[in-house]
């Protein structure tokens, strides 16, 4: 059997935090994901690491400068025939206050929230791990 190379795209998403609630948006209706709620970030380029590729995206898509944080997760996900490695970073230290620049809609969602959005399906398939890593096993 014939092993297919796919081509990887590296992503990198923050967990903006402040207490129980982490910041979403809400993806453009144009390209990838219309429509979606998403933990800000984006693509890795070449060259960039990963903590700067994060501050880059924050930058851009928030207009807030941010303190990346400890490396929490990462998955894999195949979807629309594309393979995405995503890592998700800690953020809870910033300058200024977040903004659409890119985003339809931004908000502050409680943890147990979460499940309520249409999230992409990667980060669906990953929430309760997630949750665990940020806030520990107990009682939510
Ligand atoms: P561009 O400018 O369209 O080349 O792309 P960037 O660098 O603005 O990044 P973006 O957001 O289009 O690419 C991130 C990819 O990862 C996109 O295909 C959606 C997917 N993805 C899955 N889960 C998440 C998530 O939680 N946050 C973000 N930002 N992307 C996610």
């Amino acid at each position: 059997m014939t092993k297919k190379k796919r081509n990887w795209i590296p992503v990198v998403t923050a967990l903006i935090r402040k207490g129980d609630q982490l910041l979403v948006g809400q993806r453009p209706e144009t390209g990838s994901l219309p429509g979606v709620w998403e933990f800000p970030g984006g693509k890795i380029e070449a060259g960039e690491s990963p903590e700067g590729a994060l501050t880059r995206e924050l930058k851009e898509e928030l207009g807030i400068d941010v303190e990346v944080g400890d490396l929490k997760l990462s998955c894999t996900h195949n979807y629309e025939g594309v393979s995405l490695l995503i890592l998700f970073f800690e953020v809870n230290f910033w300058k200024g206050e977040p903004k659409e620049n890119h985003h339809t809609q931004i908000k502050w969602v409680h943890r147990d929230q979460l499940h309520e959005l249409n999230l992409p399906q990667a980060n669906r398939l990953i929430l309760e791990r997630l949750l665990k890593t940020l806030y520990g096993s107990g009682k939510r």
